[in-house]
């Protein structure tokens, strides 16, 4: 397999699960061609999100943003495919979903700075942290995608 395989972490947010946009979400990543590595449903706790989100834990918005993602249980997904990250952070869109494209997930589905229905991993560092973070490593498959025959040219599989 090709060096340019990466692995991504997103998190269905609380706001899409009390919404029930957990089915459409998922769709829109295995209609990419992206492959599902793994899938759980998990709640999270404040020690868990302040190192998640350690990048805001001194905002003034971030007791509110910890109350929000604590408020119902997350569903997190290890998707793969080829420079998955920046594809994935492409499909979910910019972080004021009510400025992110059409077509987007938040562009498509939300309205809020704060409830914009998915998380994403930013860059491949962080994606390989943030997949450890939430799956041990019997929680990831490894399965042949007989679709990546269609998906990818042979020179990129
Ligand atoms: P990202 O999710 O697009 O990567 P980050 O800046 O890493 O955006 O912020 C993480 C999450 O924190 C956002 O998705 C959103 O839920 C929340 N957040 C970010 N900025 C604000 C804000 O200004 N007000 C409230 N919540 C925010
Ligand atoms: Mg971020």
């Amino acid at each position: 397999m090709s060096e340019n395989f990466e692995k991504t972490l997103v998190l269905i947010k609380p706001d899409a699960i009390q919404r029930s946009l957990v089915g459409d979400i998922i769709q829109r990543f295995e209609r990419k061609g992206l492959k599902l590595l793994g899938l759980k449903m998990m709640s999270l706790d404040e020690a868990v999100l302040r190192e998640h989100y350690a990048h805001l834990v001194d905002k003034p918005f971030f007791a509110g943003l910890a109350k929000f993602m604590k408020s119902t249980p997350v569903v997190a997904m290890c998707w793969e495919g080829v420079e998955a990250v920046a594809a994935v952070r492409l499909i979910a869109g910019i972080t004021k979903a009510r400025e992110a494209d059409a077509g987007t997930i938040r562009g498509d589905f939300a309205m809020s700075v704060s409830c914009n229905v998915i998380h994403a991993s930013d860059t491949t560092e962080n994606a390989e942290i943030e997949v450890k973070r939430f799956f041990n490593s019997d929680e990831i498959y490894d399965y042949d995608k007989t679709e990546y025959l269609h998906i990818y040219a042979d020179d990129e599989r």
